[in-house]
């Protein structure tokens, strides 16, 4: 649908063509809005991560999913370790693992040792 392989991030043509395929119908100057909102890094270009955390937006409200994500962040530091996890197990009706060891195994792709924002998102993919 859209190239990650070659370029490794999406341009403005790609962001298009896959809001299209969303189904919506946006003007040149609503798709550069959007990109632009959804540069997080502010490089000018759009990660893959980064279009995955617009997509999800789109589909749940950002909103939610922060409150969610701060809801299990007991000590604010902007990521769960594995004791923050295993609330996840408690409050989501998500099949993501049957304890807080098999969240970070699956979840934890930067093998930090803790599920930062984005790979919750990716968690949250999971259902
Ligand atoms: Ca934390
Ligand atoms: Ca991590």
């Amino acid at each position: 649908m859209f190239d990650v392989e070659r370029k490794g991030y999406i341009t403005c043509d790609d962001f298009y063509r896959v809001l299209k395929s969303l189904g919506d119908e946006p003007s040149d100057a609503e798709v550069l809005d959007l990109y632009r909102e959804y540069d997080i890094s502010g490089n000018g270009q759009v990660y893959f991560e980064e279009l995955l955390v617009a997509i999800i937006k789109r589909e749940e409200g950002l909103d939610e999913l922060e409150k969610e994500f701060r809801s299990l962040d007991k000590n604010d530091d902007g990521r769960l370790d594995r004791d923050e996890l295993a609330g996840v197990l408690t409050t989501s009706r998500r099949d993501i693992g049957s304890n807080s060891v098999d969240i970070l195994k699956k979840y934890d792709s930067d093998k930090d040792g803790y599920v930062d924002y984005k790979e919750f998102l990716k968690l949250l993919k999971t259902r």
